[in-house]
């Protein structure tokens, strides 16, 4: 596949982390490219375009000659005015992982998850389960993990170290579902479905198609069906750190695929106990005698925030919400917001929010604007140190159910300023 690349010229659509690795992909194997973003201009590489007439000319000239188009995840192949054109001139458009599918060596198995929620934590367990098991055997490979978890596919195959991997697990998001043609995954994980992404994908019968078609050409299929938890994976949650319903069924999904793959029952049990979870995923990043401070910047959307609040419902919570709301913002939370101390609101969705409280019947003393995270934080520790209830911790939960581009490049800087502040609010430094 790589030789029938190298005649062709590609362009490369959306020039974040997909397409900055699908370029470092072309560059390393001679492969002609043509770069384009609406915003990003700035490349020391190679020349990044902005306008659909650089790429397609207007009236129809030629200005570059394009064989395939490689779309990035987040661009809406329904408007995009360049994957528009690409379609009216009958142009093959594909993604990294088609990409990477066509080029990676189909002898290491590779593994395949989605699902709306718990996607990156069942990655993350599954790779730490096989890494476990690889040391147990002495072997010098190990499971290399990518995707929409952050580490572009693309990346997987330009690393030196090849002979190093054992096995691929791939976090893969609706978007990057509904682009790729084929994903012959050994084995393919669908974890759970609720709304989510309906801006981008239209219909929420649109955004399940995306998803399932993890299932086209794959070895083994796992369905939400085929999660029904079982005894020895519900005892071993007293022991591990993983809490809440919700991770007893990722627990089962990577139990699943590891036996599948050969793993021995004790290092799975034994893996999922040492399990610590995932960076701004329900992460417990303070702890004292008066309270338990969690990131969970990952939830973007309501459903996120459920799982964190029900994880956490025996507790007195302080919730930190905020940034760009989701269609239907936090209604559906209504019956765990009616139990929480108070709520701290940020950014965008802020007045949103307020409104949608107000209609649930929550008192005004138990909600607090405060515009941004630095004030949420500070407010929020404040009020704890004065709660007189010294019987249980109690929770300060940073669980946004909002995207957070309207004060942060993504939910992975979210989560590092909260853990930032938290820092400085601890050692009485003031806040950069
Ligand atoms: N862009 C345009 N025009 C547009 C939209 C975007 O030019 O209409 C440009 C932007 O200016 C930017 C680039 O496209 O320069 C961004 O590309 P992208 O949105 O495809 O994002 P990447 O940086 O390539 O990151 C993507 C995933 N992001 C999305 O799908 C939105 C990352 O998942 C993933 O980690 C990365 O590829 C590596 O595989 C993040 C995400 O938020 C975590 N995913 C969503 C989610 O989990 O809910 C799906």
């Amino acid at each position: 596949m790589l030789e029938n690349l190298k005649n062709k010229t590609l362009l490369i659509v959306g020039m974040g982390k997909s397409g900055q690795s699908v370029a470092r992909f072309c560059l390393k194997h001679d492969i002609r490219f043509v770069a384009y973003d609406d915003k990003l201009t700035e490349s020391t590489d190679y020349k990044i375009y902005s306008h659909v007439d650089q790429i397609f000319g207007i009236d129809g000239n030629v200005v570059h000659s394009i064989d395939l188009v490689i779309q990035s995840p987040g661009i809406n192949g329904q408007i995009h005015p360049v994957i528009r054109c690409s379609k009216s001139k009958k142009i093959p458009i594909l993604s990294d992982i088609d990409l990477f599918n066509q080029c990676r060596d189909h002898s290491i198995p590779c593994i395949g998850i989605t699902g709306t929620n718990g996607k990156s934590t069942t990655t993350s367990l599954v790779a730490h389960i096989l890494n476990d098991h690889l040391q147990k055997e002495n072997s010098e490979k190990y499971a290399w993990v990518g995707g929409n978890i952050g580490v572009p596919v693309l990346d997987l195959l330009i690393q030196e170290n090849q002979n190093e991997v054992a096995f691929y697990v791939l976090e893969l998001s609706s978007y990057q579902l509904d682009i790729a043609q084929q994903i012959a995954l050994d084995i393919a994980l669908f974890l759970n479905i609720t709304a989510d992404h309906i801006d981008y994908h239209g219909t929420f019968d649109a955004y399940q198609l995306a998803k399932e078609k993890i299932f086209r050409a794959a070895k083994i299929s796992i369905k939400p069906a085929d999660l029904v938890v079982t005894s020895d994976i519900r005892i071993l949650q007293d022991k591990c750190h993983l809490r809440g319903d919700h991770n007893l069924q990722n627990m089962q999904a990577a139990y699943l695929i590891c036996k599948y793959l050969g793993v021995s029952l004790d290092t799975i049990y034994e893996a999922i106990t040492s399990f610590k979870g995932i960076e701004h995923r329900q992460e417990i990043v303070f702890e004292n005698e008066k309270c338990i401070v969690i990131n969970d910047s990952k939830a973007t959307n309501a459903d996120a925030t459920e799982t964190a609040l029900k994880a956490f419902e025996s507790y007195p919570i302080f919730l930190i919400l905020g940034g760009v709301a989701k269609d239907g913002g936090i209604l559906s939370l209504k019956s765990y917001l009616e139990k929480v101390e108070k709520i701290y609101l940020i950014g965008q969705a802020q007045n949103l929010f307020l409104a949608q409280l107000q209609t649930m019947g929550i008192e005004k003393e138990k909600i607090e604007t405060c515009e941004t995270l630095e004030k949420a934080v500070s407010v929020s520790l404040s009020d704890i140190q004065k709660c007189g209830d010294n019987s249980s911790k109690s929770i300060l939960l940073f669980s946004p159910a909002c995207a957070s581009f309207d004060q942060f490049l993504n939910f992975e800087d979210r989560g590092l300023r909260f853990k930032r502040l938290l820092d400085c609010y601890c050692s009485g430094c003031e806040p950069r």
